[in-house]
Formats: structure tokens, C-alpha cells, sequence
């Protein structure tokens, strides 16, 4: 084994707060596109011109359309060896009486999946929706999410936008209510959750490691966590297939792809 990894390694052994920051490129070997790879297009669409609320109050059909076809397919992937891992290494440090967060930027659902416990969710879920009328969250795993969606959101970018009208869509279940549905997800240019928010930057605050996988440290404000933990003098490693905007900061940079070293420092 490499010196350098040796050296993460002990670093964890030492560790009691732990803090795993994960992105899109964890789930990236299960078959899950990232943003900004070549799989971030839908149609002639990328995620930052759907992903807003100025295009779900222009087109919510479009939009229902692209994260009706999302759910599809995360439905059909599992965890990967890296999701495993991190699960994995989370059960035996709670056994050891000491305290791994997971903090993902992922909707996806796949840390839960393999087993992690506690995962905070950043940017919200694939499998929740939010009401857009009196702001029920509720959980929704049905594909399709309703009936109108039902063999819709083909990425082709050849095929015509269905057109669905407002009422057929997901519609709220509370009494009284029936309002439009959206997914709970934070867009571009939304706020996210602020005790979500503030849970996160408690466990900045504290972790005395930290290991920040597959994410291209571009959004904010999930972009400045690794950092900051960083200018604490904490050991951050990075992990990723490319170096990021965040790579000079860390403490330690594994290149390569996650399932391999991942699974290595955590083994
Ligand atoms: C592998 C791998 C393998 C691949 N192994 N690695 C300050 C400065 C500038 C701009 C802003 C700012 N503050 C706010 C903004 C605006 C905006 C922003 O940050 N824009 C940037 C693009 C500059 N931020 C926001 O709007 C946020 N809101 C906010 O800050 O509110 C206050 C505010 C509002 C307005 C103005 C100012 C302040 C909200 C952000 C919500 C992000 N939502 C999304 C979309 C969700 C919807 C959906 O999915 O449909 O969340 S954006 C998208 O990016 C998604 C992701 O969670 C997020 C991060 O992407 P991630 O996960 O890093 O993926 P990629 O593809 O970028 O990277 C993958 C990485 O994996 C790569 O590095 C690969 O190399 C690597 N990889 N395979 C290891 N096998
Ligand atoms: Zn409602």
C-alpha cells in the first residue's frame, strides 16, 4: 500500500468525528450520470436549465418529465463498493463508540440503500415531494409517480415534451389542499434547508477528519464545507477521478476512480 494512503488510514484510526461529504461521482460507477460529465444531458437539456424554479413555473410537465425518468432510473441501480464502504466503515466506528455523518449532495437515495445511517441530504430527494401550496413534504416511491407520467421522461432528444396539463400532474394528498406537486429538491438559486443547513456546519465545526468523494466542489454552498473543515487544520482527503478548485486545500488527493479507493482507505 501506498505511504500516502497509510497515512489516511491512520489518520482514521485516530479519528472520533468523522465527517464523509459525498457528490455525484460516488454514484457515478452504479450507473447514475453526473452533472457536469457527459451524461449530464437530458434531451437537449442540462440539469442547470431544468433544475429551477423559473422552469418548473414555465413548464412543470418538462420538468416532471425529467425527474420522472430520473427516478426511473435510480430505481433501477445499487450501491455501489464505494456506498458499501462508507456504510461499512460507519457501522464499525459507531461500534467503536466514535461518530461518522454523511453529508450528501446526492438525491439518489444510495448511501441509504447500502445501509448508511443518518445520511444528511443537502439538495433533498428524488423520492420526496413538496407541496407547492402548503409545502407538505411527503415520501413517493411510485413509478410513475401518476398515471400521466407513466411511460414518460425518455431522454431521446428527438422526442416532443408531453405537454401533461397542470392537473393531471402529482397533486397534493392533504384534504382540502390537491395543490401542484414538485419535487423536494433544491434548484438553482433556491435556499437550502436551514436546519439542514445549520446540522451541516455543526459537523464542520467538529470533525476532527474528513473524506469529501466525487463531487466537483463547484456548488455552493456544499462547495466551501471541505474547505472549511480544511482551514481548521483538519486532514481532508479527496477523493475523485480529476483533480477539483478545492484539490490545493486538502490535506490528501486520491485520484482514481472512488469504488477502488474508497474502498481502500476505509477497508
Ligand atoms: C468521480 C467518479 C468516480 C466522477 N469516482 N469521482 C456563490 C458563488 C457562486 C455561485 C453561487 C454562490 N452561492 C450560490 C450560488 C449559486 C448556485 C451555485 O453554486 N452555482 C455554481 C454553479 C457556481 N448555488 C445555489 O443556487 C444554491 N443555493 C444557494 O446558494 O442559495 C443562496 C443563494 C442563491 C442565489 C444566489 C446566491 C445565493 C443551491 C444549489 C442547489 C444545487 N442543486 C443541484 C441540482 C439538484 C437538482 C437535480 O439533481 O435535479 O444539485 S446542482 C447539482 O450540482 C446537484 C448536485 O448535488 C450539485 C453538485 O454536483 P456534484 O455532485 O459535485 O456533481 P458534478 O457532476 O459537478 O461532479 C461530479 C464529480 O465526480 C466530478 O468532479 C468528477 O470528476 C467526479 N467523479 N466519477 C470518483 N467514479
Ligand atoms: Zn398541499
Amino acid at each position: 500500500m501506498h505511504n500516502v494512503m497509510k497515512s489516511f488510514r491512520e489518520v482514521l484510526s485516530n479519528a472520533s468525528n468523522i465527517l464523509i461529504l459525498t457528490g455525484s461521482g460516488i454514484s457515478a460507477e452504479s450507473g447514475v450520470p453526473t452533472f457536469r460529465g457527459a451524461g449530464g444531458f437530458w434531451r437537449k437539456y442540462q440539469a442547470q436549465s431544468l433544475a429551477t424554479p423559473e422552469a418548473f413555473a414555465a413548464n412543470p410537465s418538462l420538468v416532471w418529465e425529467f425527474y420522472e425518468y430520473r427516478r426511473q432510473l435510480v430505481s433501477k441501480v445499487k450501491p455501489n463498493k464505494a456506498h458499501e464502504a462508507v456504510a461499512e466503515f460507519q457501522k464499525r466506528k459507531i461500534a467503536e463508540g466514535k461518530n461518522v455523518s454523511i453529508v450528501t449532495q446526492n438525491i439518489d437515495g444510495l448511501h441509504q440503500k447500502a445501509g448508511a445511517q443518518d445520511v444528511l441530504e443537502l439538495h433533498g430527494s428524488l423520492y420526496k415531494t413538496r407541496c407547492t401550496k402548503c409545502h407538505n413534504i411527503a415520501i413517493n416511491e411510485n413509478i410513475p409517480i401518476c398515471p400521466a407520467l407513466a411511460g414518460k421522461g425518455s431522454p431521446d432528444p428527438n422526442i416532443m415534451s408531453s405537454d401533461i396539463p397542470r392537473e393531471e400532474l402529482p397533486r397534493c394528498e392533504i384534504e382540502d389542499c390537491g395543490a401542484l406537486l414538485r419535487p423536494d429538491i433544491i434548484w438553482f438559486g433556491e435556499q437550502l434547508d436551514e436546519n439542514v443547513l445549520q446540522q451541516a456546519f455543526d459537523i464542520i465545526a467538529s470533525c476532527d477528519a474528513c473524506l469529501v468523494i466525487g463531487t466537483s466542489a463547484i456548488v455552493y454552498p456544499a462547495a466551501m464545507f471541505a474547505p472549511q473543515v480544511a482551514r481548521r487544520n483538519v486532514p481532508v482527503a479527496e477523493f475523485n477521478i480529476e483533480e477539483t478548485p478545492a484539490t490545493g486545500q486538502m490535506q490528501y488527493h486520491f485520484q482514481g476512480p472512488c469504488t477502488t479507493t474508497v474502498t481502500e482507505a476505509l477497508a
